[in-house]
């Protein structure tokens, strides 16, 4: 009784759904969809002998994954070539019609978003992997079950792979933006990177928060199906409740493609999605076939890139900025002005030639558009809208802050202040030292350092430690109280204790990232040992080069860092890495990929355990994995494994290598 109920609500909510999320026509109200949903809560909850991981009760979200598992792609997934104009689309349908004499075209949107790959089995979704680099992606299957739209099953057995992007519509970004303006959250620039952001998310919860949609073009094994074209095949995905996108065609001539991409560019802004081009398919499936694939794009398709959309607006000035590196960067300052979904009022003019090269003068009007549809640029100036009142812009030749000259070195574009004590430097320097990956002092953010600067109590990084006898000082500065003093406080005294790799990349040493920070760390032990490293010993570590070991030994020959160093030391921040006491095993040394479900213990235990014994855990299978150990219903992995030959060992050699320590 209640579990024929709760399979009939499974099957009325799922109904909804698609009423709602796929062909947006809802027939009851949100309200009664509610009351629906609570029901099926409430039965599940009695009676949890019926639990399904596919119910609609669990869409929401709610398990948080360490990783996600890399997957081998069965089929590789291909990338798209280019079009740009009306000319590359008549030389692909000429070498089409060169195999193929009356070709049939499906013309489609490119939506802007990710692929991803979704399996189902026995007609239950089943799996969704990532494109990754074609070859591999990620599991993301917890997250994409958030999405709404996407049936948790379909009404076609055996095995089903469909292709298609998984996409954050126009509207779900802007408020998600919104809502980070409000916490004080970094913003994303546009659409797709948030979506990105959302499958990434390893608390599939926050995933559910964050309505993506998704529309499916490509369905892989329709062959097995029966099914003979392209167009059949979207119209068999729509049958199945998979979304499709309504916006396509068929075309028989470049002239009718060209004809429906301009009506398409005409329509973009009035989507409630992102594209950024058309994709133009041959329909015929086994004339796909005879076309074939080069290494990395089928010969049967091809992606037509629109324009990047170039507004203008005026140039109201330009600023200079000091880095960490005492490098000088120039700033456009733009009136605000809308460009590819967000407001722009600043950008990057990157040095002084590219000021000349571009004859960019203050005043100008100047073309503007997004490189990469993310980082705003100036294309160039409009000289013919000049009215008198601009003026040739004069790089300066002292630092805007300290005002020491400013040296050009003879192999760079860059300007540099020079002068180690600029105090946008220090400034700059010690935010860095402070940072969430350096030295994590979350009580001593980007205003902090700023204010704490400018009334002298911050000079150098080692006077971060000094600033507890500074109490009277610092209480009678604006915003700070008893608590928020204590708050400091506590979070400088904590940053004492972390390793040396936090501590290599708070120095801000040229070149060294926090990954070199790791590796550095990981071969010395100690800032002695580092301090003490030569060329020959560096470059001998796998990925550290010839430049960033010139950049290190520059580093520490300075007088200034030298006592830097042995300030910290004397306050007491930990010079050392976290203890790492190698056994020596059959894997001490080795890359090791762990695959399926080991019985005697969790997959984060066991890849501490190896590494305890000094191996490198890996996600994935490649050339370079000397060895794979695989528990139960372990799958694509060890496939590979097999294909490339790398080593096996079951669960229970494991053990026994494990015990025989
Ligand atoms: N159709 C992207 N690839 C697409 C199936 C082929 C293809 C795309 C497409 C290869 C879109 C490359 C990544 C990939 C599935 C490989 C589309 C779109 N068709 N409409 C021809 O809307 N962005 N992207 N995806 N296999």
């Amino acid at each position: 009784m209640s579990e024929s109920r709760i399979l009939e609500l499974r099957r009325i909510l799922d109904r909804l759904s698609y009423e709602y999320y796929v062909l947006d026509k809802p027939s009851i109200s949100d309200q009664e969809y509610d009351r629906l949903y609570q029901e099926l809560l409430a039965l599940e909850e009695a009676f949890p002998q019926y639990y399904d991981a596919n119910s609609p009760t669990q869409r929401v979200g709610g398990s948080v994954l360490e990783g996600f598992d890399k997957v081998a792609h069965k089929r590789q997934m291909l990338s798209l070539g280019n079009a740009f104009n009306k000319e590359d689309l008549m030389n692909f349908d000429r070498r089409i019609r060169q195999e193929v004499p009356h070709p049939r075209y499906v013309v489609e949107l490119k939506i802007d978003g990710l692929a991803m790959s979704l399996f189902y089995r026995g007609g239950r979704f089943a799996q969704a992997v990532t494109r990754g680099d074609g070859e591999v992606g990620e599991d993301v299957t917890n997250n994409v079950k958030t999405i709404r739209s996407i049936p948790m099953e379909i009404a076609l057995p055996g095995e089903v792979e469909v292709r298609g992007e998984v996409f954050m519509p126009k509207k779900s970004f802007e408020e998600l933006n919104a809502q980070r303006t409000e916490h004080n959250e970094e913003l994303f620039a546009n659409p797709r990177n948030a979506a990105a952001g959302s499958i990434r998310q390893l608390d599939s919860s926050i995933a559910a928060k964050r309505k993506l949609d998704a529309f499916w073009y490509y369905f892989v094994n329709a062959q097995e199906f029966d099914i003979h074209e392209h167009s059949e095949a979207l119209d068999v995905l729509d049958r199945l409740h998979l979304k499709t996108n309504p916006l396509r065609r068929i075309c028989y001539s470049v002239d009718e493609i060209w004809k429906f991409i301009l009506e398409m560019n005409e329509k973009r802004s009035s989507l409630s999605y992102e594209i950024d081009g058309m994709v133009i398919k041959l329909d015929h499936l086994a004339a796909q076939q005879q076309l074939g694939s080069t290494v990395k794009t089928p010969r049967w398709a091809i992606a037509y890139k629109f324009p990047a959309e170039e507004v203008v607006t005026r140039l109201l000035n330009i600023t200079v900025t000091v880095g960490r590196t005492g490098r000088i960067t120039p700033n456009a300052v733009l009136e605000p002005v809308r460009v590819a979904g967000t407001t722009v009022s600043a950008a990057t003019l990157h040095n002084e030639d590219m000021i000349k090269e571009k004859d960019i003068r203050i005043h100008d009007m100047v073309v503007v558009r997004k490189a990469g549809d993310i980082i705003p640029e100036i294309v160039r100036s409009l000289p013919q809208r000049r009215d008198g009142t601009q003026g040739i812009y004069h790089f300066p030749t002292v630092c805007p802050v300290c005002g020491s000259e400013l040296v050009r070195f003879s192999d760079e574009a860059a300007h540099y202040c020079i002068n180690q004590d600029c105090p946008a430097r220090v400034v700059e320097s010690i935010i860095h030292y402070a940072s969430k990956d350096a030295m994590d002092i979350m009580s001593l953010g980007d205003k902090t350092v700023e204010q704490l600067h400018s009334v002298g109590l911050l000079d150098s990084i080692e006077d971060i430690y000094c600033l507890k006898h500074k109490k009277e000082v610092i209480l009678e500065l604006e915003g700070f109280q008893e608590r928020s003093y204590e708050r400091l406080i506590k979070g400088i005294e904590e940053s004492k204790k972390k390793p040396l790799e936090n501590l290599i990349f708070g120095l801000g040493i040229r070149q060294v990232g926090s990954k070199a920070g790791k590796i550095l760390a990981k071969k010395y032990h100690h800032i002695d040992a580092l301090m003490q490293a030569d060329e020959a010993d560096l470059t001998s570590i796998k990925d550290i080069g010839y430049i960033t070991a010139q950049s290190i030994i520059a580093f520490f020959h300075e007088a200034k860092n030298i006592e830097l160093i042995a300030h910290l030391k004397a306050y007491g921040v930990r010079m050392d890495s976290d203890e790492e006491v190698i056994r020596e095993s059959v894997f001490t040394g080795k890359t090791v990929v762990l695959t399926g479900t080991l019985q005697s213990m969790g997959r984060s235990e066991a890849k501490a355990l190896l590494e305890s014994f000094g191996a490198n855990v890996s996600g994935s299978v490649s050339k370079k994995t000397d060895l794979v150990i695989y528990g139960a219903e372990a799958g694509s992995k060890l496939v590979k494994a097999q294909q490339l030959h790398v080593a096996l060992m079951d669960e229970e050699s494991f053990l026994k290598e494990v015990q025989k320590r």
